[in-house]
């Protein structure tokens, strides 16, 4: 193998490398980055807009899959993402665990809520955002959280009323009380009840009609597969 055959797989490697950090690695999935926190530590997604460690997504192609972690199901993850496609847009957890109760909320690239949904179902405490509330294309931020300790709020109060206590079966697409103002805090309401100290529980939320906040053009792409391709061909 001459100098240059090596230098372009070293190259190849650092750009396939590159999109591997930056979250680019598996197709339409985004995994919650940030600094390891709890026991076991999990990377951690910041949960106000301007946190260095909320998330803002970037990667190629539509954005299907977002996995992270609550810390005793107490925890808020904010993360950017860019909805392409209006019509075909939702947001749906899966795999809420036992004693857990999951909740979405959406908010637009200012932080003012558009839609927020508590219990996809009467008896189910996992949620979906459906297109209901939302008719218009471009960045968002999608709210993971506990239906647990804190709601999200603005200067005006909560942002969505929380659910009664012990309620489960909140459905429906909520529209956010007028007056609340942008996200700007947590508020408490001790309506629900705890995980033992320094559980993660992990959660997944399905997309569709979305994509990443930051789109990574195709060519970066293509380039980052082929280094993949030649840097296995050459081996
Ligand atoms: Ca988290
Ligand atoms: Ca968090
Ligand atoms: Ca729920």
């Amino acid at each position: 193998m001459n100098s240059n055959s090596q230098l372009v797989i070293r190259l190849s490697i650092g750009v396939a490398a590159t999109l591997v950090a930056a979250g680019a690695a598996s197709a339409g999935t985004w995994a919650e980055t940030g600094p390891g926190f709890g026991g076991p530590p999990q990377p951690d997604a910041g949960n106000l807009i301007g946190d260095p460690n909320t998330n803002i997504t970037d990667g190629f192609g539509p954005l299907d899959l977002i996995t992270g972690h609550h810390l005793n199901g107490a925890d808020k993850d904010l993360y950017q993402i860019r909805i392409t496609d209006p019509a075909n847009f939702f947001a749906e957890t899966s795999g809420a665990a036992s004693g857990h109760n999951l909740a979405l909320a959406l908010f637009d690239a200012s932080g003012n809520g558009v839609v927020a949904n508590y219990d996809k179902a009467a008896d189910d405490t996992n949620a979906r955002l459906d297109n209901t509330r939302v008719t218009t294309p471009g960045l968002y931020y999608l709210l993971v959280y506990g239906e647990i300790i804190s709601y999200p709020a603005g200067p005006g109060g909560f942002i969505w009323t929380p659910p009664p206590s012990s309620a489960t079966g909140l459905v429906g697409q909520l529209a956010p009380n007028a007056g609340a103002g942008a996200l700007s805090v947590y508020n408490f309401d001790f309506g629900r009840g705890f995980f033992a100290s320094n559980v993660q529980i992990p959660y997944t939320v399905s997309l569709g009609g979305s994509g990443f906040a930051i789109p990574a053009p195709a060519s970066v792409a293509l380039l980052g597969m082929g280094g993949l391709l030649a840097g296995r061909r050459r081996r």
